[in-house]
């Protein structure tokens, strides 16, 4: 095998050939599908005569090929490691190709495969060279009419993109169904399905008034878990309606539901393919998390019908087009649909471990990458989440109506075109009237900003100076950087009134919640009739993707914690007042000196627990201390023990001195109710669970019989599922031993419940982690070629800190070993689960050569370019 090669953006070209039109038909056999293709060809206006035709293929086996019903003989054509190649194609005509593959031999999930016994594709980004010789790009939009052809018994459902226009009876027991598909797409959406399915509908009619059938379908035994997802999309569409104008347009809306899939959905046009944990849920099954999360995916699909689908990306390079918007467009709907607070909180919280983690790692890129080997590895926290912050931040700089305006413009002006981000951006520009130049490096360039704060209050002049620096630290390929446009939207709360003054800056008035625009690395901004001594609350509501440092004394956060007007930064000022404990608290750690817990959290605590909160959910956000990962980001070097002890600590000591305040607050928030997915129970859960928390963190008796009593009163999974991971996380194996066992008997069935089920135990502190994965990489629920399963069990045991981290190197050489095998079965999922390793510069030595050394072990492998291209960056 030849290196694998760079793609680079600045060799874009548009394509010498496009497709108007494409015919498929699929004679579906496990060893050997025949797909039959007929393209309707045309050579771009543009391109001179002679130009050779270039298509992708990879694993086809080429049966039958003709150019306007002429076979091409062998000398004709070439198959190539990439494609096939025809030198001399008129200007216009028809291709017809016949191949044939082999889905059950298909681990890798990408292009036609098969999950329990059904067919089902996915081809974004370049799955569809997996299915036919096609120009597998996103800039080739065509019509699709496309036959399955299975066998009437084992396949009675047989799916496409589009609407059903023809089926019938053949012989031999088969049969067929033709979809017709009359908005043109790229090959990446394009989606087929075939089986034993059932399916559940509903419908939905339209602001326009086209009645739309919506479908779910599924194994039959999970017809009763389709209801939050329905009920997700119509919410969504109603949404896209009424936020943005968006209409669906077409008579059908399917979503089918799989078992082995790579990610957790995929938007192919009118026939959404999931992911079965992102669709399926009921109370006993799923928690309130995953009805969370369903919803959001659910919303996230449907949205790409516009944002991806109407309007594409040009190449892969702009990902994020579609992807940041969309992200961002799920998460205003999730925040419209639940506690918005406590929403934000949550993506923040996730945004700041993860994307800053892969920013500040070899692998890190820009929202938009201009260089990649394998653009599967491209489907990041970066493209995703960093792509949906900058699209926020263009919505609070030029405001809702003209980014609605925008948004319009960009829909209507480019419907049916493969665009990019400049288009996007323009659209802003044009609808705001601003100059977006600068803002436009967030794009290009990696890596976090850091902004280094201070202020200075005047008292004769009533003045107020703050002064912000920033700079983004190098990153692979990128030594400097250049300032960027930063929003900081901000407040300065009077100490003595405890509320937000005035802002006046220049002698403009900003109200008393303000943006200020840092354009320069160093800009001196004066607020003038200050009337007393403020605490400056920065970034508001995360106001941009940066880290910002501001000196902060104990006093000045747990001001703001109670006094802050945004809700987000009251939260934040905690995390930081708790971040400053445990920094005391590591150093003791490591220094050997006894810990001594800052009284002044302890209070922060008391008061929290104290008041009567208007949202539960946001106050289980107050009281959650950071994450082990988040502490680690926070630390020049991470020192996985001491960071565990350190949070213990704090955790034991706040349980310690307020342990009838968390019992009060888990009384209080109990209740008998059927169980419901809506923003109220659910606050008051996490409420109920996070004082739980506390009680087993000092492993209280009257803490472990409530623990106990909730895991057996089966009341709902949420509630059974945190107290089982309390009890199994505790020392009492006596009540976890039994509880784990009653636990996966009962749900032995249910592959979505034993993905917890591996969870909760791998991820336990106690030092047998280790041996519980290998243990259970042998249960027959597991099996390596299922996603979901190698996520349950692998991923979380390398998200378990002290474990995976084990100084004698044995879960990094699990990890490896494992990585090892799925390189020859699923690249793509070997790429992303190798990520821990490739974090290596953040450990001790001593873990830095054990890390290294598996990362080497790997790299003698023959590998898949997916798995090349993360090694190569990760040792380079
Ligand atoms: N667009 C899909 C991504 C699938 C790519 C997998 N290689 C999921 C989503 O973002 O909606
Ligand atoms: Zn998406």
């Amino acid at each position: 095998m030849s290196e694998p090669q760079p793609i680079y953006l600045s060799d874009y070209r548009p394509p010498a050939y496009r497709v108007t039109h494409t015919e498929l038909t699929f004679d579906l056999d496990p060893a050997a599908t025949r797909v039959k293709a007929r393209l309707h060809v045309e050579r771009h206006p543009d391109r001179e005569a002679g130009a050779p035709l270039e298509l992708d293929g990879e694993q086809l086996a080429l049966k039958a090929i003709a150019i306007d019903g002429q076979p091409l003989g062998e000398d004709e054509y070439a198959l190539t490691e990439r494609g096939l190649r025809v030198e001399r194609v008129p200007a216009r005509f028809l291709l017809d190709t016949e191949v044939e593959i082999a889905p059950e031999d298909n681990t890798a999930l990408e292009g036609l495969y098969q999950s329990n016994g059904m067919y089902c594709t996915q081809c974004e980004a370049e799955g569809f060279r997996r299915i036919t010789f096609y120009p597998d790009r996103p800039d080739v939009m065509a019509t699709f009419s496309t036959t399955v052809i299975g066998d009437a018994g084992r396949e009675p459902v047989l799916l496409s993109n589009g609407n059903p226009v023809e089926r019938g009876e053949l012989p031999g027991g088969r049969h067929f169904v033709t979809w017709e598909d009359p908005h043109p797409k790229p090959c990446y959406l394009f989606a087929l399905v075939a089986g034993d399915l059932k399916k559940v509908e509903d419908g939905f009619t339209t602001a326009g008034g086209r009645d739309v059938t919506l479908q779910i379908w599924v194994e039959e035994e999970n017809l009763g878990k389709t209801d939050h997802a329905m009920a997700s999309l119509k919410r969504a569409m109603r949404w896209d309606e009424e936020t943005y104008g968006r209409e669906y347009d077409l008579d059908l809306f399917m979503i089918v539901a799989v078992n082995d899939f790579n990610m957790g959905a995929m938007e192919n046009k009118g026939l959404n393919i999931f992911n079965s944990a992102a669709v399926l849920t009921h109370p006993d099954t799923a928690t309130d998390a995953a009805f969370q999360r369903v919803e959001g995916i659910v919303a996230h699909e449907y949205f790409h019908n516009w944002s991806g689908n109407r309007v594409t990306c040009r190449d892969w390079f702009q990902l994020s087009l579609k992807e940041g918007f969309t992200v961002f467009r799920d998460q205003c709907f999730s925040a419209d649909t639940n506690s918005a607070p406590v929403k934000r909180i949550e993506e923040v919280s996730f945004f700041r471990t993860a994307q800053f983690a892969e920013d500040a790692g070899p692998t890190a890129h820009p929202v938009r990458p201009d260089h990649y080997i394998e653009i599967g590895n491209f489907y990041t926290l970066t493209i995703y989440e960093k792509g949906a912050e900058i699209v926020r931040m263009l919505r609070n700089l030029v405001g809702w109506d003209a980014f609605r305006r925008g948004s319009d413009r960009y829909f209507e002006r480019f419907d049916g075109q493969a665009v990019t981000i400049e288009d996007f951006v323009a659209c802003m520009a044009e609808a705001s009237g601003r100059d977006l130049s600068q803002f436009l490096r967030w794009y290009d360039q990696a890596g976090t900003p850091e902004i280094d704060a201070h202020g200075e209050y005047d008292y004769a002049n009533g003045v107020y100076r703050l002064v912000l620096r920033q700079r983004t630290p190098a990153t692979p390929g990128q030594p400097d950087k250049r300032p960027l446009h930063i929003p900081i939207r901000l407040g300065l709360v009077g100490t003595k009134t405890g509320r937000d003054l005035p802002l006046t800056l220049d002698g403009e008035a900003l109200g008393t919640d303000g943006v200020i625009h840092l354009h320069e690395e160093e800009q001196e901004f004066v607020f003038t009739e200050v009337a007393e001594a403020p605490v400056p609350s920065l970034a508001r509501n995360f106001s941009a993707p940066v880290k910002l440092h501001f000196p902060y004394s104990r006093e000045d956060l747990a001001f703001l914690q109670t006094h802050d007007s945004d809700g987000f930064n009251r939260w934040d000022a905690g995390q930081r007042l708790a971040l400053l404990a445990l920094d005391d608290l590591i150093a003791a750690h490591r220094n050997g000196v006894e810990k001594v817990m800052d009284g002044r959290v302890v209070e922060a605590f008391r008061a929290l627990l104290a008041a009567e909160p208007d949202d539960k959910a946001v106050l289980a956000e107050m009281l959650t201390l950071p994450s082990e990962a988040y502490i680690a980001e926070q630390q020049p070097l991470v020192d996985v023990d001491a960071i565990h002890a350190a949070r213990q600590f704090v955790k034991q000591s706040l349980a310690l001195a307020l342990r009838d305040d968390f019992l009060r607050v888990y009384e209080a928030n109990r209740r008998e109710a059927p169980y419901a997915p809506e923003p109220e129970q659910i606050g008051e859960r996490s409420l109920k669970n996070v004082a739980l928390s506390y009680l087993m963190s000092i492993e209280d008796e009257e803490g472990i019989e409530l623990a106990r009593r909730q895991f057996e009163a089966d009341h709902n999974m949420t509630d059974v599922r945190a107290a089982l991971t309390l009890l199994v996380h505790s020392s009492r194996d006596d009540l976890a031993d039994p509880a784990l066992r009653a636990f996966g008997e009962k749900w032995a069935h249910d592959p979505l419940v034993m993905d917890q089920w591996f969870s909760i135990q791998v991820s336990r502190p106690q030092s047998d982690a280790l041996e519980r994965v290998k243990f259970l990489m042998d249960h027959p629920a597991f099996s390596l070629t299922n996603p979901n399963k190698v996520r349950a069990l692998i991923g979380a045991f390398a998200q378990n800190r002290i474990n995976f981290h084990r100084a004698d190197g044995e879960g990094y050489r699990l990890l490896a070993d494992v990585v090892i095998e799925l390189n020859r079965l699923n690249p793509e999922i070997a790429a992303r689960l190798v990520t821990p390793l490739t974090r290596w510069q953040r450990f001790d030595e001593t873990r830095q050569d054990l890390m290294k050394g598996e990362l080497e072990r790997i790299r003698g492998e023959a590998l898949s370019p997916n798995l090349y291209e993360v090694i190569e960056k990760a040792l380079a």
